[in-house]
């Protein structure tokens, strides 16, 4: 199957965007920037929006998700909106029993943990019919984004499984990797089934208007490369299968994954995203100076004085001309306490130097 013909790639309205130019390998004549975690917490606006809705729902509502969504986008003029989502939404809706508890994060009511526990999860799918809320929102946000390409993004197996196994957030996985090692045949249909779950609600995105999409590894880093390798790797690939064919880059990122670069590139990715510990000319050169690169502002740095912050942002676009391509972005995501004219003052400033 491919694109609607009202797809924004299909009637042109973001072909030519800079943000899908730099994903394809191409210079264009800004650079362009967008942040990880634009939508939400550090923005005022999404505070009183979300005023007494849950954070799952203000997602499967599709008038709020859109309108988060194009916050950032009419108050930084950043290069892309990224739907608003979680990585847990499509395990929400194919049935399985998780929450996004405030301040804490994904939650489950159960843990799975055993052999029975995972084939009681390979009874549940994600289907059409559930998928229609991220249809509309998606469809919604496209209309109003004009030019503007949104991104539509998933969370990778392994980082699905990481909350799914531990049952909530973790430092070291270590439940996880457990599993991976304890049981690998459980492991497998886990993450196989999680890489099904994940793939649909991307392709959806994609089908319903997004332009690019994101693959997020999030805590990937905590893997040795043998691992990543052997347990990992090709279940995120038969996530990124349902995209296959589909005319629509894919980004991989993670955090702390200088070891695992290569891999994950050979999973299906045509974009790295780097984190903030890997300056960008070495990433470059461990890529072998073939892939467009996308980070990797440090979080940190936003609560710095501005020309400590400015030497930092261009420091890291000076890096970036290594690499065939690059989108600006952040290291990880926009810190909740971020002062959000910071983020507006960097997007005028990359746009400046490009
Ligand atoms: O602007 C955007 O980027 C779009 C919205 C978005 C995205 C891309 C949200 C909204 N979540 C995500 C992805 C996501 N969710 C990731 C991958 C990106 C990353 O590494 O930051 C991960 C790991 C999650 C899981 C998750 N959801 C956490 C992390 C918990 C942990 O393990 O430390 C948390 C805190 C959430 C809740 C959440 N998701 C999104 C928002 C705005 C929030 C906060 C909810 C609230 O304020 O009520």
């Amino acid at each position: 199957m491919n694109l609607p013909d009202t797809h924004p790639l299909v009637d042109g309205r973001t072909t030519n965007a800079p943000l899908i130019q730099a994903f394809r390998g191409e210079r264009p004549g800004i650079t362009p920037i967008w942040f990880m975690r634009q939508a939400g917490r550090s923005l005022p606006e999404y505070r009183d929006l979300r005023q007494g809705v849950g954070m799952l729902e203000s997602c499967l509502r599709p008038d709020l998700a859109s309108e988060i969504t194009l916050q950032p986008v009419r108050r930084h003029g950043v290069d892309a909106g990224i739907f608003f989502s979680d990585i847990v939404v499509p395990l929400r809706l194919a049935g399985v029993d998780v929450d996004i508890a405030p301040g804490v994060g994904p939650v489950l009511g159960a843990a799975v943990r055993t052999s029975q526990d995972v084939d009681r999860l390979l009874e549940k799918e994600l289907t059409d019919e559930a998928m229609a809320p991220v249809r509309e929102a998606v469809a919604l946000t496209v209309d109003q984004l004009g030019t503007t390409p949104l991104i539509g993004f998933a969370g990778a197996p392994f980082t699905l499984a990481a909350y799914m196994v531990e049952g909530r957030p973790s430092r070291d996985h270590l439940a996880a990797r457990t599993m991976m090692h304890a049981d690998p045949e459980s492991w497998s249909r886990l993450t196989g089934w999680a890489a099904d779950v994940t793939g649909r609600f991307l392709r959806g995105q994609v089908l319903a208007g997004a332009s690019a999409t994101q693959l997020f590894d999030s805590w990937a880093g905590s893997l040795s490369l043998a691992d990543y390798e052997t347990h990992v790797g090709p279940s995120s690939a038969r996530a990124l299968s349902h995209v296959h064919g589909l005319p629509v880059s894919v980004v991989h990122f993670g955090t702390g994954t200088v070891h695992l670069l290569p891999a994950m590139r050979s999973v299906g990715a045509d974009v790295i995203g780097v984190d903030y510990r890997t300056p960008l000319d070495e990433a470059n050169t461990l890529l072998g100076g073939t892939t467009p690169l996308q980070g990797n502002i440090d979080p940190a740095y936003l609560g710095a004085p501005w020309p400590v912050l400015e030497a930092h942002v261009r420091d890291v676009v000076e890096r970036g001309r290594s690499a065939p391509a690059h989108v600006v972005n952040l290291g990880h995501g926009v810190p909740p306490e971020t002062d959000p004219t910071v983020l507006t003052r960097i997007v005028e400033l990359v746009h400046s130097i490009s």
